[in-house]
């Protein structure tokens, strides 16, 4: 992680994987906003995120690809991601929960012969969760959620300006919705692979509000003129370095990277259960 600087709005806390424990039950600090993003360093060695990134560069395992072209070699040329989000999924959920399942396995796969990728999560959000369990959502068939989405952006490109309490306004989070609390979902992402320049998540201080959604619409991304003249921060996490922050409330995007080395994250979100204390991951 580069150094930061300190901002009252954006309260921050970053600790080394080692010290996890630092960090138990801090998603209580997170609910009564006294806490903005956290940064657990090395949560994976960086050799090891170079070995996952080429197995990416190599679509080995071979991860279904959104979106979805008729040439899947040239989706891959552009930005693009390795499964699918709930709300591009849009209205084809049977498909999207086919997705999750072969990109559960698949992931198993990728991180073989490491940590498995979603019981390390698990097992983070455990201790951030006081003790919680930590679940992944299922529908009423029992079919599960995605856990995470691979994304990958190539030289150029970026992640508009959005805030993620606005993707609840998605027909497709419907049944989510009756599960867990999706009104300040917290956003967090594993970086696999640092792009030479760029690709810094930059977060503002202008807060969501019911407001900013005209007609309780679902927006792919906002008019940068939202936080014109606000204060921003940009974080860079190095590969291994897992970034939790409040995206749900916290307007933020990614900047374009630079130079030939793509930007590689794997990421989704968090909420806590409707009722009991169970807290749920998805994409
Ligand atoms: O960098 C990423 O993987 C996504 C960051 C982001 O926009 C989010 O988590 O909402």
């Amino acid at each position: 992680m580069e150094p930061l600087a300190r901002a009252d709005w954006f309260k921050f806390r970053s600790v080394d994987f080692t010290q996890l424990d630092a960090l138990e039950d801090c998603l209580e600090a997170f609910a009564k906003r006294e806490l903005d993003g956290v940064v657990i360093r090395q949560v994976y060695p960086e050799a090891y995120m170079r070995e996952i990134s080429s197995r990416i560069e190599r679509h080995e395992p071979p991860f279904h690809v959104f979106p979805r072209g008729a040439d899947p070699h040239k989706a891959r040329q552009g930005k693009h991601l390795y499964g699918i989000t709930l709300v591009a999924a849009d209205r084809d959920l049977p498909e999207y929960f086919r997705v999750a399942e072969g990109f559960r396995v698949q992931c198993r796969d990728l991180f073989r012969d490491g940590a498995d990728y979603e019981a390390r999560l698990k097992s983070i959000f455990e201790v951030l969760g006081g003790g919680r369990s930590v679940e992944l959502p299922r529908n009423p068939d029992g079919q599960g959620y995605m856990p995470a989405t691979i994304r990958i952006l190539p030289s150029g490109a970026a992640i508009d300006l959005h805030c993620d309490n606005n993707l609840s306004h998605h027909p497709s989070y419907a049944h989510l919705k009756t599960v867990c609390d999706v009104s300040d979902q917290l956003s967090f992402f594993l970086t696999l692979n640092a792009p030479g320049g760029g690709g810094e998540l930059f977060v503002y201080s202008r807060r969501w509000s019911d407001s900013d959604d005209v007609g309780s619409q679902y927006v792919v991304s906002k008019d940068a003129s939202l936080v014109e003249g606000c204060e921003c921060l940009a974080l860079k996490p190095q590969p291994g370095d897992l970034i939790l922050f409040a995206g749900g409330r916290i307007y933020h995007r990614v900047a374009p990277t630079e130079g030939t080395r793509p930007r590689y994250t794997i990421g989704g979100f968090l909420a806590r259960a409707n009722e009991g204390r169970t807290l749920y991951y998805w994409s």
